[in-house]
């Protein structure tokens, strides 16, 4: 789950630290024409809804929390806690007379600061994923949710008749050289999709009924419009990422095809098969490559999963970002439940903001190895995201991300800053008397997590999420058509075909209970590349492919202010004055460039399978 989208305070009067401005008087319109007896109104009535939805948001969250960290099989209080907790929340946020009042201002938003207006989207946002037009589909629809978390969390893989936890399904991947085996593995990673489809299939229809009762078209729609955007508009935006990145990629594909097909002893496939990939989806190939010199995992592991946690915690603050709060390590849950502990807990990781204040915590199952190092640095971008804008000075409605995106953004740019050699260096994780680490592999192996990540995210996600709900894709056609999507945009096919009974899309969690936004992180690769740049180039002077962000308070300024706005900036306006760009591939391709000229070499004479978008 990411951090969820939410409105609290009303204040009138709001600065923007980045841009220097007040957000009430940002845009076209000045203060002198506001009608100040609507303003007022209109803030007292958000000042009223953030009182109460901050108590029922907090609520819901614990709810949920409970839900996600105990799960026994057959036992439903849980669900049935966090079900109630949601529908009253539902019922405040979705009220005929908050969907009536914040209309009623809206109507008059000439005459309303940019700042009140920004809340009073939210509160329309919040309102259209829980209409009480329409009170008993959405409780549907939040009985199901809360029942498919359960199915999703609370199922027991099973290799050759024997337990096994998603860990150690990512760890056999990435280390399991037997190919038998590793078919077997990744078949096993897949079994879960048959439970999950009845669910999605229901699911499906429930999310795109409620966002319609407020006007949407579909549920696809309504999350892109979260963005500003219409899904044209944001289909046409991912495109162009997948085109611009879809070069280097080609590469990638090409060089894997060939390096896989000599480790199987294979005939070079035009597809890669799924099992032969280290991640169970395909995303990241970064565990196709060894650099010599720089065995990380080699580093992490005798250090133990605490000290990876605490390690992340130790480059924030080395920036100037404070200590993480006493709740956060009194209340996460931050490493794997045991076997015998007669419950499971959600594994994905996630980052919670539990009051929209100082209240945070993360759910992970983290373990010392180089996955968890990078997730473990990306949840804590989302915990200091939430500690930043949560001040004063920004409305409860408006503590978010300046958009989706650059939630996830953040956290994803330490991880990268973490893994570069002269940080890793510098907080002791080279191995001592290694022999020198070769840049190519280095840069290389980076390209096969970021760049390759692309497609999966931009393509094969987007398209499988848009058809799904905006496209109303038949569930008789939901195998077939997510891997010719992994085939056109991944290059990428099952090791044998896979009939309708699976649901291969399902295994993905975000399919369903983070539906319809994965393209956030497609985005917040390439954001996190702009801000990489910048932060190397001109706040460091550093390498952006060396770089060394520890200690560097002056990083921390920067971050700073582009995290405490929060949501009360266009997240435009804020990208071009942090990094005097729109949105650009431009930073993470030229990232990349020497490798590009090394990869035309290695493939010279090699035919590319990859078909061109
Ligand atoms: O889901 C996540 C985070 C939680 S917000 C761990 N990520 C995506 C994934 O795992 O598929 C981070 C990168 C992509
Ligand atoms: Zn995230």
């Amino acid at each position: 789950m990411k951090p969820t989208r939410t409105p609290a305070l009303a204040a009138l009067l709001m600065v923007c630290p980045l841009i220097g401005c007040h957000a009430g008087n940002e845009h076209a319109h000045s203060a002198t024409t506001h009608d100040s007896a609507l303003v007022l109104a209109a803030s007292q009535f958000l000042a009223e809804y953030d009182a109460k939805f901050q108590g029922l948001y907090l609520a819901s969250g614990e709810a949920d929390w409970a839900q996600n960290t105990h799960i026994v099989a057959g036992d439903t209080t849980g669900q049935e806690r966090s079900r109630a907790a949601k529908e009253a929340l539902a019922a405040f946020t979705g009220s005929t007379e908050v969907i009536e009042r914040a209309r009623q201002f809206l109507h008059s938003k000439k005459q309303l600061p940019e700042g009140i207006v920004r809340q009073l989207d939210a509160v329309l946002f919040a309102a259209a994923s829980n209409p009480q037009t329409v009170p008993e589909l959405v409780q549907r629809r939040i009985a199901k949710e809360t029942a498919q978390t359960d199915t999703l969390y609370g199922y027991k893989f099973h290799l050759d008749g024997k337990e096994i936890t998603p860990n150690e399904i990512d760890q056999g991947l990435r280390e399991e050289t037997d190919e038998k085996r590793r078919r077997a593995l990744w078949e096993a990673s897949k079994d879960i999709g048959v439970a999950l489809k009845p669910g999605l299939i229901e699911l499906r229809a429930l999310r795109n009924d409620t966002v319609r009762a407020l006007g949407y078209p579909d549920f696809f729609s309504y999350m892109v419009s979260e963005y500003g955007m219409t899904t044209k508009e944001m289909s046409k935006q991912v495109d162009q990422l997948n085109r611009e990145l879809r070069p280097l990629f080609a590469h990638l594909h090409t060089y894997a095809r060939h390096e896989l097909a000599k480790k199987f002893q294979s005939p070079v496939p035009d597809l890669i098969p799924a099992h032969w990939l280290p991640n169970r989806w395909g995303q990241d190939w970064s565990g196709l490559v060894e650099v010599q010199g720089f065995d990380l995992d080699a580093a992490i592991v005798p250090k133990g999963a605490v000290w990876v946690v605490e390690q992340a915690e130790r480059f924030y603050v080395s920036l100037g970002f404070d200590e993480l709060p006493q709740n956060f390590w009194q209340n996460s849950s931050l490493y794997p439940v045991a076997k015998d502990a007669g419950y499971l807990k959600n594994t994905h990781a996630s980052a919670w903001h539990m009051d929209l204040d100082q209240n945070v915590r993360s759910l992970m199952s983290v373990e010392p190895n180089t996955e968890w190092y990078e997730t473990t640095h990306h949840e804590l971008g989302h915990i200091y995201y939430y500690m930043c804008y949560s001040t004063p000075s920004v409305p409860l409605l408006l503590r978010q991300g300046a958009n989706r995106a650059f939630h996830e953004a953040v956290g994803s740019l330490m991880g990268l800053a973490a893994m570069q050699p002269r940080f890793v260096a510098a907080v002791g994780l080279s191995t001592e008397g290694a022999p020198a680490v070769d840049p190519m592999q280095l840069l290389l192996k980076e390209a096969l997590n970021y760049a390759v990540f692309i497609p999966w995210s931009a393509g094969t996600m987007f398209q499988f999420e848009k058809e799904l709900y905006a496209g109303e894709l038949d569930p008789s056609r939901w195998n077939q058509r997510w891997w010719e999507l992994a085939a056109r945009y991944q290059g990428i096919a099952p090791p044998a075909p896979r009939g309708e009974s699976y649901c291969d899309a399902a295994t993905k969690t975000h399919i369903n209970d983070d539906p319809a936004g994965y393209y956030d992180y497609a985005l917040s690769y390439v954001i996190l590349f702009q801000l990489h740049d910048h932060i190397a180039r001109n706040v460091l002077r550093q390498d952006p492919r060396d770089s060394n962000y520890y200690g560097r308070k002056e990083v921390g300024e920067f971050l700073r202010t582009i995290l405490a706005p929060g949501a009360s900036v266009d997240w435009r306006v804020l990208l071009r004055e942090a990094t005097g760009s729109g949105l650009s591939t431009e930073p993470m391709l030229r990232y990349f460039e020497p490798l590009m000229a090394w990869l035309e070499q290695e493939n010279r004479g090699r035919r590319m399978t990859l078909a061109p978008l």
